[in-house]
């Protein structure tokens, strides 16, 4: 089954959003296989966002990503990358539509209060930095028969 690296940025843990975007994924029939809160220091940022490194946009986003706890999260499920991705909505909030994490509670590109990996290969990648292989948790639960035929 397929598995995506969400993170709920500083700006959402502050806002007390952390709870209802977590429900969102549950309530979809998403499975959560790793859940942590932690802080991220520069170095961690700068393998996060290794694409991003040098844009004028990246100093910023260091400060941003590190400037508080993060709630990071693996979700399991079928296509599970890229409808977590549609249900985050547009990068930039602005451009994000309304039913969207980012359409409903966010204003800049800036502060857009979430995290999703964009393809299966960077979600590997990007689990693999904030999560050691014992700390996810592969189990059945009894909703699975409802979810999927
Ligand atoms: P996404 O988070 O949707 O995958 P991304 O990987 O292109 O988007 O960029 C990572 C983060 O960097 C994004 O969530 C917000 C910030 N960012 C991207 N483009 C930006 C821009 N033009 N100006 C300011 N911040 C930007
Ligand atoms: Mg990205």
């Amino acid at each position: 089954m397929e598995r995506t690296y969400v993170m709920i940025k500083p700006d959402g843990v502050q806002r007390n959003l952390a709870g209802e975007i977590i429900t969102r994924f549950e309530k979809k029939g998403f499975k959560i296989v790793g859940l942590k809160l932690l802080q991220l220091n520069r170095a961690i940022a700068e393998k996060h966002y290794a694409e991003h490194v040098g844009k004028g946009f990246f100093e910023g986003l260091v400060e941003y990503i590190t400037s508080g706890p993060v709630v990071a999260i693996v979700l399991e499920g079928k296509d599970v990358v890229a409808t977590v991705r549609a249900m985050n909505g547009a990068t930039n909030p602005a451009n994000a539509a309304p039913g969207t994490v980012r359409g409903d509670y966010a204003i800049e590109v800036g502060r857009n209060v979430i995290h999703a990996s964009d393809s299966v290969e960077s979600a590997a990648r990007e689990i693999a930095i904030y999560f050691s292989p014992e700390e996810l948790v592969s189990y059945n639960k009894a909703a699975d028969s409802w979810l999927y035929e």
